[in-house]
């Protein structure tokens, strides 16, 4: 870093320069504008972007669909965070921490709301009792584990490296180091076990395969060469295996807002959108 920082006495909130997300970033939680949430006709009603977290849940939707689960039907409305939507007083009323995924469960007796990704995703596994493996301690381990982990790769490395306005050697250095340390815990895990608890497939897979096996895969911060994800064989391994899954394939363009048109579902109301309602044949041309 070039110039060195001296914090004041008490922190004061001005607006940051450059960076994305510096213009949504606030000190304060709460809604900013009065606003409701739209409600569609099926049990589950999802508040979502597909970013790596909101991109768990939709996998996790469409994996009880593809067993046959109709009661698993949602629907998937798209929250625009780089817009604000996040901050309505409808979503604030499903999350208080004004952040995708937020879902409310309209099937009890009266509507559940849940929010964190972690959350949600037990909350469905354990509903329709799927994807929880045989191993809870060692399903639920790991699951907490990308919870809190994944916080240094998005808002640590990911931040600095791709977001930040300049590149500064020092938080880099630090998140490589940690990031790599990360996929080297998950690599060891990996070489003797099929899945992260084992033999069987679970929600810490999904969890997991959001944020390290997407990274992996190239697909987060442009850093694919940086971190040489390719040296992280038995992640490799897992990432493309579940990759390879037509839920996953189907969850991860439920809403998608950004790439290649005809892989973004901005909104999901019906098994049948994904045919019929892809960007490239609803779309503006946006
Ligand atoms: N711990 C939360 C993190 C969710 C999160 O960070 N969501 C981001 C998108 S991936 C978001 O909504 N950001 C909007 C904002 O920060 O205002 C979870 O796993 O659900």
């Amino acid at each position: 870093m070039t110039d060195s920082y001296t914090p004041p006495k008490v922190w004061t909130w001005e607006q940051q320069e450059g960076g994305r997300f510096t213009n949504i970033n606030r000190p304060i939680s709460g809604a900013t504008h009065e606003k409701d949430l739209p409600v569609g006709k099926h049990p589950h009603q999802l508040y979502s972007l597909a970013t790596p977290n909101g991109v768990k849940v939709t996998v996790l939707f469409e994996e009880l669909l593809a067993l046959g689960i109709e009661e698993a039907e949602y629907d998937a409305w798209l929250i625009h965070i780089l817009e604000g939507d996040q901050f309505s007083s409808g979503f604030v009323s499903v999350n208080p921490n004004s952040k995708i995924p937020a879902l409310m469960d309209h099937s009890t007796e009266t509507p559940t709301r849940v929010f964190e990704s972690g959350a949600i995703l037990l909350y469905l596994a354990e509903k329709f009792d799927r994807f929880l493996g045989s191993n809870r301690p060692e399903m639920l381990s790991w699951l907490f584990w990308q919870m809190g982990s994944a916080p240094y790769l998005g808002g640590g490395f990911g931040h600095f490296y791709a977001y930040a306005p300049e590149k500064w050697e020092y938080p880099i250095n630090r998140f490589t180091m940690e990031v790599k340390r990360q996929l080297d815990v998950l690599d060891r895990r990996l070489a003797d076990n099929h899945f992260l608890t084992g033999a069987d497939y679970t929600i810490a897979d999904i969890a997991n395969w959001a944020w390290y096996g997407q990274l992996a895969l190239g697909r987060l911060y442009g850093a694919a060469e940086f971190l040489d994800v390719e040296s992280y064989k038995h992640v490799q391994r897992w990432a493309q295996e579940i990759d390879a899954r037509e839920p996953v394939r189907r969850g991860r363009m439920v809403n998608k807002a950004t790439g290649d048109a005809k892989f973004q579902l901005r909104e999901r109301h019906d098994a049948g959108d994904f045919e019929t309602k892809t960007w490239d044949k609803i779309g503006d041309g946006s």
